[in-house]
């Protein structure tokens, strides 16, 4: 039998005759926890939230009471609240269902954060090529302004903030929290070195500032509802609450999917959820947690021990869907998203439109990403163009590994992830595709691209 989903976040996506607009989410119990928060202390929730143990959802995973912690609270100076909704994760696509269709769940799980923190301001920083949704926030927030869940004295509390509404313009950097601040400020998307600019202490106009991911923001709405334990009731210590899992790639069904942490294996998620892969076909290689994950060959055994001291040795199928068993096999939940290959990838060129896509969107700062994601891009692209060399997965090695851990942001290591793991566990496709090429360059046969 396929596992249940726990649909928190999702309860109300795809769901019939449900719709976007502020009568439809009050008529479903919506704002009732913002006016539970007004009338709590703002540290009490921030201590439920801690209790709550709610890692964040945009890629990192840590915990949101934690971060909420690290707030300068002394500098008088105004404190800012963040929504990163600049979803560009390739594999991800999960705030934007949100956005689309259920605003005011992150609306009302903003507010409900901003009053935890006594934010001044709070803004949605969202991905330029998300228009649709722009106007929708818009939409919801003036629906949400005129009933004063936002805007001054909410809800008679004598709190007052508003959130705006700021368009990237299509770069995946502005994802990254210190370049969206920046960008935000109207710069560049330079992203700032971390520590000292860590925005809980210096984010948005030097000022405190707390950056969370929609999903995590709206968390904070059902933490209040459930409180900080029964929230942490939901999945297993240090992976609590739920994920939403983005499954794209070779499944028969490909979609968003919520489980409990850790309620749900790979391999249920592939075969009993997502319909399994298409007839004939065998499961090469799965990327767990978009495409800055390092990569899991479907033949592999990870064994180990998870960080409660449990022993593991899984197949690929057996690996739970949460934070720490995806860390403790050496990859990542990342932001959620799941990319399944079958046994008909070719394993260069999905490297190749990976290494597209980082040396795209490096933003120049650091010379070692620079220079070299783009140049990882061209050894994998003139491995597509039949002209690999001997030598390109031990270069392509290289390169990663100069680039990861010596970069201003974490892209280096997104960026350098794929390569490393693709090589790691795929190095024979590479070796082989660049001897079948040498081979027929020499024979003076054309290379042709399949
Ligand atoms: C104050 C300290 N704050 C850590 C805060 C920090 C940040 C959070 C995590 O994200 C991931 C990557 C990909 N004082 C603090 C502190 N913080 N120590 O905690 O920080 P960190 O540095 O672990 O990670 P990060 O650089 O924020 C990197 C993912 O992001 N990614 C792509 C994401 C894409 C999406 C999407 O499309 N929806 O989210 C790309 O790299 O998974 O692991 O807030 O300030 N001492
Ligand atoms: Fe920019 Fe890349 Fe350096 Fe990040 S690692 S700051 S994206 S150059």
């Amino acid at each position: 039998m396929a596992p249940q989903e726990t649909r928190l976040i999702f309860k109300h996506i795809d769901e019939e005759g449900y719709t976007n607009d502020i009568d439809c989410y009050v008529k479903n119990g919506g704002y009732e926890q913002l006016k539970k928060a007004v009338t709590m202390k703002p540290e009490d929730i921030c201590a439920e939230v801690l209790t709550s143990g709610v890692r964040g959802r945009g890629g990192a995973g840590f915990p949101a009471g934690m971060k909420w912690k690290f707030l300068d609270r002394k500098s008088g100076k105004p404190i800012y609240l963040v929504c990163n909704a600049d979803e560009s994760e390739p594999g991800t696509f999960k705030d934007r269902q949100i956005i689309h269709q259920d605003p005011h769940q992150l609306i009302e799980g903003m507010m409900c954060a901003a009053f935890a923190i006594q934010a001044k301001l709070a803004f949605i920083y969202i991905r330029g090529e998300f228009f649709q949704g722009y106007k929708i926030l818009e939409r919801a927030i003036e629906e949400a302004r005129e009933k004063n869940f936002l805007g001054d004295n909410i809800l008679g509390s004598g709190y007052s903030c508003d959130i705006i509404v700021h368009r990237g313009a299509g770069a995946y950097i502005c994802g990254e929290e210190t370049g969206l601040i920046e960008s935000l400020e109207g710069f560049r998307a330079n992203p700032r070195i971390k520590p000292p600019y860590f925005p809980a202490a210096l984010g948005a106009y030097q000022c405190p500032t707390i950056v969370n991911n929609v999903e995590t923001l709206c968390d904070v709405k059902h933490i209040i509802e459930m409180g900080g334990e029964g929230f942490a009731k939901i999945g297993t210590p240090g992976n609590t609450g739920t994920r939403i899992w983005c499954v794209s790639g070779h499944v028969q069904k490909p979609g968003y999917y919520e489980f409990a942490c850790s309620d749900v294996t790979l391999g249920q998620l592939i075969y009993d959820v997502c319909g399994g892969l298409k007839p004939g076909r065998k499961l090469k290689a799965v990327i767990p947690g978009g495409s800055s994950a390092k990569i899991l060959r479907a033949d592999e055994r990870f064994t180990g021990k998870l960080k409660d001291g449990t022993e593991f040795d899984w197949g690929i199928e057996d690996i739970p869907m949460d934070f720490d068993s995806l860390a403790a096999v050496g990859s990542m939940s990342g932001s959620g998203g799941v990319i399944v290959m079958d046994d008909t990838t070719d394993m260069v060129e999905a490297l190749a439109n990976i290494n597209y896509f980082y040396a795209h969107e490096s933003c120049g700062q650091c010379t070692p990403c620079r220079e070299g994601v783009p140049w990882m891009r061209k050894v994998t692209q003139r491995m597509v163009d039949g002209e690999a060399r001997e030598e390109d997965a031990d270069l392509l090695k290289s390169i990663a590994d100069q680039i990861a851990g010596r970069t201003i942001c974490a892209f280096g290591e997104a960026a350098s992830w794929p390569v490393q793991s693709f090589i790691a566990k795929f190095k024979d496709e590479f070796v082989e595709k660049a001897k079948e090429q040498a081979a027929r360059r020499k024979e003076g046969k054309e290379v042709a691209k399949e």
